[in-house]
């Protein structure tokens, strides 16, 4: 069993639209998801978070799960249209209602509450106004930071900002295959700016409300590979090119203040044709507590076969046979080591220190998950492995605490360390859930 330094904080995590349903109850606004998945052919099979796990009537029921499981923390992410359902203006206090219950039951469980401001669930009126391509977004998201801390900050002490702004951008924006839907391709790329411009005008807004608040942000990050047969120069600059796209896009104006070389992708005015404006750098380079990583898998690119179709690489399959998730996700432990260490060596002393925010894996339903028991213990080991060579890591997050609704995939991926049954909603607890137990109290002993 891999074994972490004392105090290392073991987490579970989740994101409201993929488990709380009630999505209309209590005030609550629209959001970019209620609307997308009305869309015909959006979602595999029609599904809609519209009860999801109904975690919503079921807090007690969860908190009491991962009392059981002894997490030290708990993960979620917080409602923007709960809590505004225009996006901004008028609170609807019945929002924040439920998250100042979460906060007492967790708290109450002796977990601490890590809640996330913005998983993807953007207030449909303020996608009317552009979503994030309009940099207004940006001022709303602060505003919302400061009336949600205002209310939990007494309580809750750690907090992230935003939750994998990449794949928002690229997804949702990008190629359209998630809220809000839109296919941009790289015109996408101002919703990249006006994320982080957010994360960093949210995170004085926390300071604010919230003197010894620690701040994070959670990036999905991926080690990028090439194929062992790789050898043009042409592979390596793609791999370098895709390093900028998905991750230094988003960590190095959040830990140096500047943006990487984006000339593959033909811009080389810094102002990104006004987008980007001065002293927005400065904001987003605020003092960060703690860098949350969300990992999965690496990536492998290879130079693009039509340069001239848009892309300055081309994504493949890797040579060596990985075992996959039910996702078909390849599973590549050693590629969180390499990410970790990876990382302290770009940064160095601008690193701070780091949190695996999010780390699970699909596996077909069932409660006998050996495979994910496998999955967890080789990232867990992983981790291990970085921090013996000196990254500083303070906490894991498995992802997932339930199953839950998993985006374009509906209910088809199931990622949980409790089964969650949707006919019925009953939880039943898998095998790995013991296993996380165990290695928790293991831990402490
Ligand atoms: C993350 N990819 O999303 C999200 O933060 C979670 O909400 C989600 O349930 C979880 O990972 C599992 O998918 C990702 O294709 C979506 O590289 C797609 C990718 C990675 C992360």
């Amino acid at each position: 069993m891999p074994r972490l330094p004392a105090g290392f904080v073991w987490g579970a995590s989740t994101a409201a639209y993929q488990i709380e349903g009630a999505a209309d109850e209590d005030g609550k606004g629209a959001s970019i998801w209620d609307t997308f998945v009305r869309r015909p052919g959006t979602v595999r099979d029609g599904h809609t978070g519209d009860v999801a796990c109904d975690h919503y009537h079921r807090l007690d029921e969860d908190v009491a799960l991962m009392r059981r499981l002894g997490l030290d923390a708990y993960r979620f992410s917080v409602s923007w249209p709960r809590v505004l359902p225009t996006g901004a203006g008028k609170v609807e206090p019945r929002g924040l209602d439920f998250y100042d219950r979460l906060v007492d039951a967790l708290l109450d469980a002796g977990i601490e509450p890590t809640p996330t401001l913005f998983h993807w669930d953007l207030p449909q009126a303020l996608e009317d106004e552009g979503g994030w391509l309009n940099r207004d977004t940006a001022h709303r998201f602060a505003e919302y930071a400061a009336v949600t801390a205002e209310r939990l900050g007494d309580r809750v002490k750690r907090w992230i900002t935003l939750n994998e702004p990449f794949v928002h951008m690229s997804f949702g924006y990008g190629f359209g295959v998630h809220a809000p839907g839109r296919a941009l391709m790289l015109d996408a790329l101002p919703v990249a700016h006006h994320q982080l411009l957010g994360h960093g005008l949210a995170t004085a807004a926390l300071r604010a409300a919230v003197p010894d608040a620690q701040v994070l942000i959670a990036n999905n990050c991926t080690p990028v590979r090439l194929r062992p047969d790789a050898r043009s120069d042409g592979d390596a600059a793609a791999a370098s090119a895709y390093d900028v796209l998905h991750n230094r896009l988003f960590n190095d104006p959040v830990l140096l203040g500047s943006h990487p070389d984006l000339s593959a992708y033909g811009m080389t005015d810094p102002s990104w044709g006004g987008v980007v404006r001065d002293g927005d750098l400065a904001t987003i380079a605020a003092p960060l507590d703690g860098l949350g990583i969300n990992y999965y898998n690496p990536t492998w690119v290879t130079a693009p076969a039509d340069p001239a179709a848009g892309l300055p690489f081309d994504l493949t399959e890797p040579q060596e046979t990985y075992r996959r998730t039910a996702f078909d996700w390849p599973v590549v432990p050693d590629g969180l080591t390499e990410l970790l260490t990876g990382l302290k060596a770009r940064y160095g002393d601008a690193l701070p220190p780091v949190w695996i925010t999010e780390s699970g894996c699909s596996q077909p339903a069932g409660t006998d998950d050996r495979e994910r028991i496998d999955y967890l213990d080789g990232h867990i080991t992983a981790v291990a492995d970085a921090v013996a060579r000196g990254v500083d890591v303070r906490g894991y997050f498995t992802w997932s605490l339930l199953d839950n609704f998993e985006w374009a995939e509906g209910y088809h991926q199931r990622f949980g360390l409790v089964e969650v049954d949707f006919a019925t909603l009953r939880r039943t607890p898998r095998a790995s859930f013991d296993w996380y137990r165990a290695l928790i109290a293991a831990q402490r002993a």
